[in-house]
């Protein structure tokens, strides 16, 4: 039985379901996803139907881009209440029309315009695979129900699971966040240098290690740094699968949290 985390997938299912015949993953292990399921990557549709068909012994974290998807069917939604569109949920014209409708609400609207469906992954699922407005909203629920983090004893330490990095406090981060779950969809240099927990292990990814001048560069494998004041072991484990078409660094990793064995696909 083992435990394994993978980070940062970004729509890259095929490399995923080959993470897990390496692995072997079985019903008596678990596994621990750190968010960033969709976007980039050409099938955030085939990860978004896996993660709502999972089994227990998975473990959904949220990351940024997941959020950020809960916000963009939000959006839609008080849009057809605004615009009263009174959009079928269950016809993916309709789900079309309304998104073309937000589009153009959102047009002169400046960043809110450029932030809505930024990498057009709602776009592909409504124009290529016949989504409907119920199953975006049956995604963006799953989301909702994520948890932020997830902590577990691993190696005679606390370990926390988490998109992208820890801090118990606010008061231990700089300024420039305004909520912890800021920093733990968000934080990056700052996870290293503010994040952290006493005698423990934090495990995140959101800085693709293939990302020179980034701290956590490490010519696409995995990133670990240990905190000696705090006896902290940190890992970024986002080696950039996503980029693997443009960079012959990126890779998708593994970590087995009993013997901190790293795999690669
Ligand atoms: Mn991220």
């Amino acid at each position: 039985m083992g435990t394994y985390v993978i980070s940062d997938i970004h729509g890259c299912y095929k490399e995923f379901l080959t993470m897990l015949d390496k692995i072997r993953f079985s019903d008596t292990d678990q596994l621990v996803l750190a968010g960033d399921y969709i976007d980039k990557g050409k099938q955030s549709y085939e990860m978004l139907q896996w993660i709502v068909n999972c089994l227990s012994n998975v473990v959904l974290i949220r990351g940024n881009h997941d959020e950020e998807f809960i916000d963009y069917v939000g959006l839609m939604l008080q849009i057809d209440k605004k615009e009263k569109l009174a959009s079928c949920f269950s016809s993916n014209k309709d789900a079309i029309a309304l998104y073309q409708s937000v589009k153009y609400v959102l047009k002169d609207k400046g960043d809110l315009g450029l932030y809505f469906d930024m990498y057009g992954t709602i776009k592909d699922l409504l124009y290529n695979y016949g989504v409907t407005l119920k199953m975006l909203c049956k995604w963006a629920e799953t989301f909702l129900k994520m948890p932020y983090y997830y902590e577990l004893q691993a190696r005679a330490r606390q370990c926390v699971i988490v998109h992208a990095g820890y801090a118990r406090k606010l008061e231990d981060t700089s300024t420039s966040f305004s909520s912890l779950e800021e920093f733990y969809l968000y934080a990056r240099a700052e996870s290293v240098k503010q994040g952290g927990i006493r005698h423990g292990i934090i495990i995140a990814g959101h800085t693709p290690t293939i990302a020179k001048g980034e701290f956590a560069y490490n010519k696409g494998n995995v990133f670990k740094y240990y905190d000696k004041e705090k006896d902290c072991i940190f890992y970024d484990i986002d080696c950039g699968c996503t980029f693997r078409n443009k960079n012959g660094d990126a890779k998708l990793a593994c970590i087995r949290l009993e013997d901190e064995k790293i795999f690669y696909v």
